[in-house]
């Protein structure tokens, strides 16, 4: 039977590994005693790695994979897989992109007002009974009269300005480029729209290109009535700093869904009313992650028996317009597009 073989990196959901294993010949990598010896034995033959945030797909390991066609990846982010030199070699990255656009954008909205109202705070104040002796205190802090800055207007930044508008409350925002028929105000200056803005709301993907965009002078921008939502990467923000702004008051709340160094976080931070906590969560319902891991399965079927990936990155665009490898199709003389 015509199964090819895929290379594991870390456990997945049960839904990918039995999807994968009724496909392929799956292959454990953390499982293995001695993993390099493991990878010497297996790479000549690997020819799809199924990949998420626990590992790190770099240019050594797939220069390290001679027959590697595709790397499917478990997230919408991809910050971990070096796509760019994915590409150079021929190699197909995919991700996982709108099935969990409206999970993230609710997970987000209820960080936002989480954080603006001190909900958190206020529920621990109930569970430890000291509203016996004394109300909880008014928040300094409302959505009311406040503007929404997002960083990262894309898929998810969009389903949270909808939110947004919903509850009446104005939204601008700050990319790299304006996006097309939005009516939001575009600040091409991020420390511009910190100055006008109320709440920030970070939500662009990780990587070299927005790490510490967020530093201590966007914080000091935003300013001590100001609060920052981060639910995209925790290398966007600039955690020592943000750290620093909260302690001197430079800005007054954090929300935050991930972190620099997951699942380690600054436990300085613990103590402050004015900062909620969540552990990378944005997307952690059993509807939206089996979406997700659904669709790492069906991108590698989809690869291996018509040619065509379903959800391929902006970096290894399809039809192809970078290097190409020997591909699937042509090794089992089928044309892409056509089904076996
Ligand atoms: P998307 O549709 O690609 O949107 C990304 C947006 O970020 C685009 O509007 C892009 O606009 C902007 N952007 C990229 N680089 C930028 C830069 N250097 N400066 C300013 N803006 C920049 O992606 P998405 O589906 O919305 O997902 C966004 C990110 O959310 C993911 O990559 C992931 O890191 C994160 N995420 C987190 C969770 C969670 O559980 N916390 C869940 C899902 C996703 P331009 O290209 O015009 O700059
Ligand atoms: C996942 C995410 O939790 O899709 C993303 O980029 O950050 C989350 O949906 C993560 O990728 C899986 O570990």
């Amino acid at each position: 039977m015509f199964a090819p073989d895929v290379l594991m990196l870390g456990p997945m959901m049960p839904l990918i590994r039995d999807g994968l294993e009724a496909r392929f010949t799956v292959h454990r990598l953390w499982e293995a005693a001695d993993p390099d010896a493991f990878l010497n034995d297996i790479a000549p033959r690997i020819r799809a790695v199924a990949t998420g945030a626990h590992a790190h797909v770099d240019a050594g390991l797939i220069d390290r994979l001679p027959a590697l066609e595709i790397i499917a990846n478990f997230g919408v982010g991809y910050d971990t897989v070096d796509a760019a030199h994915a590409g150079a070699r021929g190699v197909v990255v995919t991700n996982t992109p709108e099935v969990l656009t409206e999970e993230v954008a609710d997970t987000a909205f209820g960080l936002l007002i989480m954080t603006v109202r001190e909900l958190a705070a206020a529920e621990r104040h109930l569970r430890a009974g000291d509203w016996l002796q004394r109300p909880y205190p008014l928040t300094p802090l409302s959505l009311r009269d406040r503007t929404i800055g997002i960083v990262g207007l894309g898929r998810i930044g969009k389903a949270i300005a909808k939110r947004a508008d919903a509850f009446g409350i104005p939204v601008v925002y700050h990319n790299r480029r304006p996006a097309e028929d939005v009516p939001y105000r575009y600040y091409p200056s991020l420390h511009d729209m910190a100055r006008d803005v109320n709440v920030l709301l970070v939500v662009v993907p990780g990587g070299a290109g927005t790490r510490h965009l967020i530093d201590a002078s966007v914080l000091e921008a935003l300013g001590s009535d100001g609060t920052l939502i981060n639910i995209g990467r925790g290398s966007v923000v600039d955690e020592a700093a943000l750290v620093q702004a909260l302690h001197s008051g430079t800005i007054r709340a954090a929300g935050l869904d991930v972190f620099e160094a997951e699942p380690c976080f600054p436990k300085d931070l613990i103590a402050l009313d004015r900062v909620v906590l969540l552990p990378h969560v944005g997307s952690a319902s059993v509807h939206t992650r089996n979406a997700m891991g659904q669709l790492v399965v069906d991108n590698l079927a989809a690869w291996f028996e018509r040619g065509a990936p379903i959800t391929p990155v902006a970096e290894t665009p399809w039809p192809r317009a970078f290097p190409a490898r020997m591909e699937s199709s042509e090794r089992h003389g089928i044309a892409p597009g056509h089904r076996t």
